[in-house]
């Protein structure tokens, strides 16, 4: 297994514009983030993803590019981001971009030229038809198929129709974009994050679908098309590999049959990538809004299958959340009673699994779902098309709004909660989406100020991660496969094994063969660990055993 540095890294992702606002606009931006390094220093993060800060009308929240030269007005200048760059590597953390090249903005230069006339030059930069071509369905509901008047024909958005799809199978886009890529890495960037990267080879004879479950559609339809390989393969070579860098690429609907495809070290494609079996358990046909019931042991089960499948020839990623998805804390955990325990716990698992961890902003103070009373107080595009399409159903909405409040991705993108001063620290103005009311109890001043918070175990955990390098590139088999409550798992090499115990339950749960002979226990949630000895863990109760062999 080869040593790299972004392997050993702990990823924390940023979603500037609920992160801080320097300027009192309601909106975060470069300077606000400028502000927080030395907090983020103080987690003991080592590399920022920072989500779309381009030029973009928004529509999307920066994941619709207009320019992806110029930084967006709301976030600041190229001066800020050259100052928050220098300011990152001067801390010695590490900063990548999120590359969004599946599609641009439909008011991208691009795009405004390719829908002039059908002999414009950029007009194979998109897919373009003159009748529609097929059933496909957008991600955000609706047909993938606008019909534009200028010349009355119809083109691609597998998200919203200001995202038009790029043609990748136009050497031009490729080129353009391997020169746009060459710019922010020749600033001193250090990698990317790729949205969506496993949807850019379209199925160009564009058949129409027969699979019902929007999960089929993604898998079998949009993503791991004919020439995906072949686009990575040559953006690698052209591009990539002439960097010390770190690529993750965003794998939305790959299985794990084909993940080595995409990050096996002999493909010359990917460092790693995002999957998301475990993300889309609780969504139905419909999607994320007509849920269905999940089930524990499947969800261990996805990540040892996950690390069978990668962790020999390739590597993986290991998250619970980020800003398409609810909370972690409040999805995986229990964000009421046990809101703090099950915060420690789940931090446990994703800096003790095999893969790079990513930490979702916020989550390192346990911050939780909202659930916003209103349809008026939500901001995401995916929320609003989903209500038009039920209202347009004749279905009741107040159902969907339950679902909304559970499950949408505004739940991750309240503001970040620093302080109790108003609107928790976040803005001098009025935010842009409400923050979570309970800021009070929850945010990073009171987290600081307390040694036994979720944030320093975070910090401990990271710095155990550090510390041991058997956390990292050490094997990992799971132990307690089929138990209902208990997610156990061993992690060794040839000079150390770690034990780790996560009670996933409100109830109590037994432990057998607890580690003795030679196993100490190095962290637990504190807590609980009144009784180490005690074959009994508490509700979301962690405990990390190790030993040297
Ligand atoms: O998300 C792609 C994606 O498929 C999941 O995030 C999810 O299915 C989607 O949010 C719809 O439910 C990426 C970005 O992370 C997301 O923020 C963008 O909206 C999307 O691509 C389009 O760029
Ligand atoms: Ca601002």
């Amino acid at each position: 297994m080869k040593k790299r540095w972004w392997k050993e890294a702990v990823i924390y992702e940023i979603y500037p514009r609920s992160f801080k606002d320097s300027n009192g606009d309601g909106v975060g931006d470069l300077q606000g983030i400028i502000q927080k390094l030395d907090y983020l220093q103080d987690l003991g993060v080592d590399v920022l993803w920072l989500c779309p800060v381009y030029d973009s009308p928004n529509d999307d929240y920066g994941y619709d590019i207009r320019d992806y030269r110029k930084i967006i007005k709301e976030a600041g200048s190229m001066d800020d981001f050259d100052e928050l760059l220098d300011g990152v590597h001067k801390r010695g953390m590490k900063l990548i971009m999120d590359l969004v090249v599946n599609h641009t903005s439909d008011e991208h230069e691009w795009f405004r030229k390719s829908r002039q006339s059908k002999s414009n030059p950029y007009r194979d930069y998109y897919f373009w038809k003159p009748e529609k071509p097929n059933n496909w369905q957008s991600f955000f509901g609706g047909d993938a198929w606008e019909n534009d008047d200028k010349t009355g024909e119809w083109y691609l958005h597998l998200f919203t129709r200001k995202q038009p799809d790029l043609n990748w199978e136009n050497p031009d886009v490729r080129i353009d974009i391997y020169k746009m890529m060459r710019y922010w890495l020749d600033k001193g960037v250090d990698g990317f994050r790729m949205d969506v990267i496993s949807l850019i080879s379209k199925r160009t004879d564009f058949k129409d679908t027969t699979y019902e479950a929007f999960s089929d559609v993604m898998e079998h339809v949009y993503a791991n098309g004919p020439r995906v390989h072949a686009f990575l393969q040559e953006m690698n070579q052209k591009v990539l590999s002439q960097y010390d860098i770190m690529t993750v690429g965003e794998a939305v609907g790959v299985p794990k049959d084909q993940a080595l495809l995409y990050v096996g070290e002999d493909r010359n494609e990917l460092h790693m990538i995002f999957h998301f079996e475990h993300m889309h358990m609780d969504a139905g046909p419909g999607g994320r809004f007509d849920p269905i019931e999940t089930d524990f042991i499947r969800f261990k089960k996805i990540f040892t299958e996950w690390d069978k499948a990668v962790s020999q020839k390739g590597w993986n990623s290991i998250f619970l959340d980020n800003h398409d998805y609810p909370r972690m804390v409040s999805r995986f955990g229990n964000d009421s009673e046990y809101r703090k325990e099950s915060a420690k716990l789940l931090a446990t698992m994703i800096l003790t699994m095999r893969g790079t961890p990513c930490i979702y902003q916020g989550s390192e103070l346990g911050m939780t779902n909202v659930a916003y009373p209103q349809f008026e107080d939500y901001r995401d595009v995916e929320i609003k098309n989903a209500k038009e399409a039920w209202v347009k159903a004749g279905k009741d909405p107040d159902e969907l709004l339950g679902y909304v409040q559970k499950y949408s991705r505004d739940n991750a993108r309240t503001p970040m909660q620093w302080n109790r001063d108003k609107h928790a620290g976040f803005t001098d103005g009025t935010p842009w989406i409400n923050v979570n009311p309970n800021y009070m109890e929850i945010n990073a001043e009171s987290e600081l100020d307390d040694a036994d918070s979720v944030f320093w175990f975070y910090n401990r955990l990271i710095s155990l991660r550090k510390k041991h390098p058997v956390l990292i590139y050490g094997d990992f088999e799971q132990t307690d496969n089929d138990h209902t409550q208990l997610f156990a798992y061993r992690r060794w090499n040839e000079a150390e094994e770690f034990r780790v115990y996560l009670n996933f339950s409100d109830e109590t749960c037994d432990i057998e063969n607890l580690p003795k002979n030679g196993f100490e226990m190095v962290m637990a949630n504190q807590l609980y660990s009144e009784s180490p000895e005690e074959d009994r863990l508490l509700p979301w109760e962690a405990r990390i055993y190790s030993k040297s062999v």
